[in-house]
């Protein structure tokens, strides 16, 4: 009896938001039943490469979009409620805008990254609404598409017109954009005591965000929360789908290390490595490269954020690469060091096998679960081991004295979270143990300045190793394990490939 009327109760919220919705907008938005369907993105039906049946994005099916969503809701109600907060809430999270490089001449279109993992969608200028009370169960998600514009659509290709959206989005209704304001205007009246979940920080869409903020000031309202760290919490994990994209991502960053490798020789450009990366990327199904890569020759491989990319390589110079791909919004962030002609010098291959063994070493502790924070730690505790044994930092007996000389070699972390984005999650602290699920970079590496005490023959070498490490309850898993390291494989590759004509 209990259950019965509790259901009922629960019930009654998401229909008393869907009615108010629709009465708001009823008067102003006329569907026609039989028009042709419009999409702004691809679909099963117009891209059934890509695409299977019930897929919004590939791999990822309209029920996982809508588990995200309601996961969303869930954190937003239980963060309340930990800290009696409000009972109703408003989460608006915008599409990214376009971005121009001169007059009409569009970048390359990123999708907001939060917008993506929520809903799918492709499209620029959209926005998505999730109002719950609470009870997350009952939340109601309204994706606003942008308006019918037949002449754009004629230029810059189909949009999603609303009423396409709900069935193919899996969204609780759609409304064009234009309606936004009103829509919003009208949940505040509604629901006073409600809090807005909005990113204030990052703006990506200025329109929306203009209207979100007089509306703030307008109503007084001071009730307004981030979900950024909310969302980052759960893109934290990833699912079985997720997992299946970033290995495809690194098994295609990986083939393209080979043929970058298998090209290299004497009298190449840095530019010409990039593109040979970026091409094998692409012919294998990728959209892009995730990053601006780093393809740094001899001593620029001792400048960490490289990436001018306009030197010759020469005999006896190492190439440190780091590149990887974006396959279907996932990246994958792999580094590789390697002799332009195939054989490293005696340094070279010291410094090399010091942060090899390490790199493995690193790896094989994943299995304890530690923090990045404490992966850093024992990076700079390997590393300055290592470097003694191979007497290039002094005998001292202390710990702390290791870890100073091998920071100053390597003074940046030596893990993130990887996943959509480069660096992933950003919001989640990098001192919280590792969980099953996460995804993470293992990059030590070693970087000796010509402006260095060390003896002369080692000054300009820069290694390092990168691989994308997926934890799982039995272990670490390599997810760019196809992209050969070891110093043997390295050289055969090279070798191999200048002895082709
Ligand atoms: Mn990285």
């Amino acid at each position: 009896m209990f259950v019965v009327s509790n259901r009922l109760i629960t019930y009654s919220r998401p229909e008393l938001i869907r009615k108010f919705c629709m009465k708001a907008v009823k008067s102003k938005v006329k569907f026609s039943s039989n028009a042709k369907k419009s999409y702004g993105q691809p679909t099963f039906e117009t891209h059934p490469h890509l695409l299977n049946c019930d897929e919004v994005t590939p791999l990822i099916t309209k029920g996982e979009y809508q588990e995200r969503r309601r996961k969303l809701a869930e954190k937003v109600v239980c963060y309340a409620k930990k800290n009696r907060g409000n009972k109703n809430h408003l989460i608006v999270i915008p599409a990214a805008s376009r971005q121009y490089m001169s007059d009409k001449i569009p970048y390359v279109f990123r999708q907001n990254t939060e917008f993506l993992y929520i809903t799918g969608c492709q499209e620029p200028d959209c926005c998505i609404v999730i109002t719950t009370g609470a009870s997350a169960d009952d939340h109601c998600a309204t994706l606003f598409t942008r308006d019918r514009d037949d002449h754009a659509e004629l230029w810059d290709g189909p949009r999603t017109h609303p009423e396409d959206a709900p069935a193919f989005f899996g969204v609780d209704q759609s409304l064009p954009i234009s309606e936004l304001e009103g829509f919003m205007q009208s949940y505040k009246k509604t629901f006073r005591d409600s809090s807005l979940w909005y990113d204030f920080m990052t703006p990506v869409q200025d329109n929306v965000h203009k209207m979100i903020f007089e509306l703030m000031n307008a109503t007084g309202n001071k009730c307004w929360e981030n979900p950024k760290p909310l969302l980052h919490e759960l893109r934290l994990y990833k699912s079985t789908a997720e997992i299946a994209l970033m290995q495809k991502s690194c098994d295609i960053t990986s083939q393209a290390f080979i043929e970058a490798m298998a090209c290299s020789r004497p009298g190449i450009s840095e530019n010409q490595i990039f593109g040979k990366i970026d091409y094998e990327c692409r012919m294998r199904g990728a959209e892009y490269l995730a990053y601006p890569p780093v393809v740094a020759g001899a001593n620029r491989s001792t400048i960490i954020h490289y990436i001018n990319n306009n030197q010759i390589l020469n005999h006896n110079e190492t190439v440190l690469v780091d590149a990887g791909c974006e396959y279907h919004g996932y990246s994958s962030d792999v580094t590789r060091t390697w002799p332009i002609n195939g054989k490293f010098t005696q340094q070279q291959r010291e410094i090399y096998e010091v942060v090899y063994c390490v790199q493995e070493e690193l790896i094989k502790y994943c299995n304890n679960m530690p923090s990045l924070d404490e992966l850093f730690e024992s990076m700079c505790c390997l590393l300055g081991k290592r470097l003694q044994e191979i007497g290039l930092i002094g005998v001292q007996p202390s710990n702390n004295y290791l870890m100073k000389a091998a920071y100053q070699l390597c003074p940046h972390h030596v893990s993130h979270y990887l996943g959509m984005d480069i660096h992933d999650t950003p919001t989640v602290r990098r001192n919280i143990k590792l969980e099953p699920g996460m995804i993470i970079t293992v990059e030590p590496g070693i970087y000796i300045s010509e402006r260095s005490k060390l003896p002369k023959e080692y000054h300009g070498i820069g290694v390092r190793i990168e691989d994308d490490i997926l934890i799982t309850v039995n272990g670490p898993v390599v997810l760019s394990r196809r992209c050969p390291k070891s110093i043997d494989e390295i050289e055969k590759i090279v070798s191999e490939g200048q002895a082709q004509p």
